[in-house]
């Protein structure tokens, strides 16, 4: 009998690479699988999300007897659970908590990494079906092995991350990490509840059709982004378009879609909102990075996402992020 071995799982993925790379540790390897656990799990919650009414309203009791929680704090409880339990984390920080949790046992001391994460972004959308998502960001910690992490082993710029990702629960689930090496994309397979490579060594295309941004806020927008806007609406077939504009409100879906199809997500700071929505932390440093890997840019209107010297845990920065061509172009406007 033929084994099938065209489809290849996150676990033998990232054992391949530690044989290629003999000299690794397996630390990273091993981190990026619990989030692959972790994953598996919230993606079964968020499915059944629908079936509230039946299932309980979080904050009650279901049929099982169990205390039914928010999807967010679910979400949350689960990373946060596998990587203090695991070999790989020294300790993690949260949207959905108000400080970093140092993993304080005599296993997690040892650690090299930390990780940063949104557990569920988006997560407003779940009422109305539509796809949301996890972030999250990995750094070697800067204090030393063997001791309780701190805050500066957090509040570290994103071009220290060592690998970030995202998991989208959508039409289908998908976990997408960066390394140095690359972007890999990893499908669910309900079939055998493993992540299969789907997507390997994934890029941006240099140039997209698709721009992404809330036109709700269009007169909240400094000139450079309204006159971006506005050459995009102009676009035609002689100067590269038509353009089509795509915003489902889910930055986790956004922004897959363009770093996929090519575009460029926009989230900009307002005339009451200057710093904008997103967090740096753990959206717009995870995706600046996946992005740069992958060929794409993100930008906070002046500089790299990446380069941003970060002061809070939960700053938030205006984000624009995709296709080089585009980004160039928009850079042009704010110029
Ligand atoms: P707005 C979801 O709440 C989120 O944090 C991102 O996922 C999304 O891109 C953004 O907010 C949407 O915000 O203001 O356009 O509804």
């Amino acid at each position: 009998m033929s084994i099938n071995r065209k489809v290849q799982t996150l676990d033998e993925f990232t054992i391949q690479q530690l044989r290629n790379f003999p000299h690794a540790t397996g630390e990273l390897s091993n981190l990026l699988r619990n989030i692959g656990l972790a994953a598996k799990r919230v993606n079964v919650e968020v499915n059944k999300a629908g079936l509230v009414d039946i299932l309980g309203d979080h904050g009650t009791i279901n049929v099982q007897g169990e205390e039914v929680k928010k999807l967010d704090v679910y979400a949350n409880d689960q990373f946060t659970g596998v990587l203090r339990h695991g070999i790989s984390c020294a300790g993690i920080a949260s949207e959905e908590l108000d400080d970093f949790v140092a993993f304080d046992d005599e296993i997690s001391v040892k650690s090299k990494y930390v990780c940063l994460y949104d557990p569920l972004d988006g997560s407003s959308n779940i009422d109305v079906n539509v796809s949301i998502g996890t972030i999250f960001s990995v750094y070697k910690r800067v204090t030393p092995i063997g001791t309780v992490v701190k805050k500066e082993d957090f509040l570290q710029p994103g071009n220290k991350q060592v690998a970030a990702g995202y998991i989208v629960y959508g039409s289908s689930t998908m976990l997408v990490y960066a390394t140095r090496r690359g972007v890999q994309g990893f499908t669910l397979d309900p079939s055998i509840g493993e992540w299969a490579l789907s997507h390997p060594n994934i890029q941006c295309p240099v140039s997209g059709k698709i721009y992404s941004v809330n036109h709700g806020n269009y007169f909240k927008y400094n000139k450079g982004v309204q006159q971006y806007i506005t050459a995009c609406q102009q676009k035609d077939k002689s100067n590269g378009g038509p353009y089509t504009q795509r915003y489902i409100g889910s930055m986790v879906s956004d922004v897959h879609r363009n770093l996929i199809k090519g575009g460029i997500f926009m989230y900009p700071g307002t005339t009451d909102k200057p710093e904008g929505k997103l967090r740096l932390m753990y959206e717009c440093n995870p995706f600046a990075f996946i992005i740069a890997v992958a060929g794409g840019k993100a930008t906070n209107g002046e500089i790299r996402i990446l380069d941003i010297d970060p002061t809070k845990l939960h700053q938030r920065t205006p984000m624009f992020i995709g296709s080089t061509d585009m980004m160039d172009e928009l850079a042009a406007c704010l110029a």
